[in-house]
């Protein structure tokens, strides 16, 4: 019996997909087919695959050409199934040519000849969102590099009102997006915003923007008027839009997976969540405090939100210890007590310690290293050392195409709020920030 296999996403099953189907069927007699997990296909740059895994691999059955289906996890997987299965026939899309001539080392490789004029990227793309761009702070630059690796959205233009800060610390292609005059002629044209505007004028730019039915998304951290964040969650859900904080860690994939780890107890019960992020910003540091403020407000959301995802938003006490320069705290601790549990952060933005998260459980502890922010690895750790187990993921770029794929995936998908940092962990953080705003429960050192 000649054994064939081929491999794809399969998202959104269309023409293409058949006919390479039915020619792979037709090179032998038992046709296997390899469906890439969701988790692959991130790791492989694929970052807004529309349909889930069952709903591909009930597509790829539905044909009825495929005598097996397998899921394809990793890199290296295609040789391992190889000799798994006792495969003869590699066969894959002209697309590839010449990719997978490493596999002729295990069977035959045949590149079958792509379908001409349909993709699963076009069909994501024919309704893609149109994005505008509020402001022209740097981070900008890293959001289009990063925005390049997410299909289903465009930049049609950008706004950024008048100011006289060096261009230095502004973004460089900025000058690269059309620009529009002004922010009202902007929301006209597009669907939806991403605001990278300092803190202090962010508020008013969402209302905007969301009075006008427009989704959105914003740097962090979210706003630190705890009364006017309310009014803004509010307003989006009254107008079912998308309002989401592009905070980059609650998107990436290790950081979920960190959470629901805990959360399945394999730590015991958590009594204490410790999460540090520190920065010495040197030339810039004058910048982030003209763009955020001081330590807290700059770095707080991190840690607020690793507590918030395990500890919840409920917290009985919170006080906090900052060393001021010239008026502005650049070294802060934030000490909460939970029903049960505590927890603390340590940031800073002219000063460095470690940079690690540490949750601690009735039966054992995880341990982030730095820079755990932007999660790859942790270790589940307890007493009896032959327990412990290592986890690593994989952290793409600058980690702002996570963020980008959910916002689109939450407006096409009609999100109620996005579920990986929903309105509760943005109204607890904008709670903790409007309390250092106004100087509450605050100890200075
Ligand atoms: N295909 C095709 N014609 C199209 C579109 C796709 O023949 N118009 C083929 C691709 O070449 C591939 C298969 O259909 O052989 C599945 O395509 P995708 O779902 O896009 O999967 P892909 O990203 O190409 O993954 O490990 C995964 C494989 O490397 C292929």
């Amino acid at each position: 019996m000649k054994k064939v296999i081929t491999y794809g996403t399969y998202d959104l099953f269309h023409q293409g997909h058949y006919n390479l189907l039915k020619r792979a069927k037709a090179l032998g007699d038992y046709l296997i087919v390899g469906v890439t997990s969701d988790y692959f296909d991130k790791s492989r740059g694929k970052f807004n695959v529309h349909d889930d895994l069952m709903t591909r691999i009930e597509n790829v059955k539905k044909t009825g050409f495929a005598d097996k289906i397998v899921v394809e996890e990793y890199f290296g997987q295609k040789i391992d199934d190889i000799k798994k299965y006792g495969v003869q026939v590699f066969t894959v899309g002209s697309d590839w040519e010449g990719y997978f001539d490493y596999l002729r080392e295990y069977c035959q490789v045949i590149y079958l000849e792509r379908t001409k004029g349909i993709s699963s990227t076009q069909i994501r793309n024919s309704h893609s969102i149109r994005l505008g761009i509020v402001g022209n702070e740097k981070i900008l630059d890293r959001f289009i590099d990063e925005i390049k690796y997410v299909s289903g959205v465009d930049i049609v233009g950008a706004y950024a009102s008048e100011d006289d800060v060096d261009s230095q610390y502004k973004s460089e292609k900025f000058n690269t997006l059309s620009s529009y005059l002004t922010y009202e002629e902007m929301l006209d044209s597009v669907d939806a915003v991403y605001v990278n505007s300092p803190l202090s004028m962010r508020p008013a730019l969402l209302e905007k923007a969301l009075l006008c039915g427009k989704h959105v998304l914003t740097e962090f951290p979210f706003c630190t008027d705890y009364e006017k964040s309310k009014f803004l969650v509010e307003l989006a859900q009254k107008n079912h839009l998308v309002l989401m904080e592009g905070l980059k860690t609650a998107y990436c994939p290790a950081f979920g997976k960190l959470i629901s780890l805990v959360k399945s107890g394999r730590i015991g019960k958590v009594l204490s969540v410790e999460a540090n992020f520190t920065q010495i910003l040197g030339n810039s540091l004058e910048n982030q405090i003209r763009i955020s403020g001081g330590s807290i407000e700059s770095l707080g959301a991190y840690p607020l939100l690793a507590i918030c995802k395990l500890l919840g938003s409920n917290y009985k006490h919170v006080d906090f210890i900052t060393h001021k320069e010239s008026g502005v705290d650049t070294m802060s601790r934030i000490n909460f007590v939970f029903e049960g549990a505590m927890a603390s952060a340590l940031v800073a933005i002219n000063a460095k310690a470690e940079g690690d998260l540490v949750i601690s459980g009735t039966k054992g502890y995880v341990y982030v290293p730095a820079p755990w922010w932007k999660t790859e690895y942790y270790e589940l750790r307890y007493e009896d050392v032959n327990k412990n187990s290592k986890f690593f993921y994989k952290f793409e770029g600058e980690g702002l195409r996570y963020e980008i794929a959910e916002f689109v995936k939450s407006i096409k998908e009609k999100y109620d709020q996005n579920l990986l940092f929903n309105y509760e962990d943005i109204l607890f953080e904008s709670k903790v920030l409007s309390l250092i705003h106004k100087s509450r429960n605050q100890f200075t050192c």
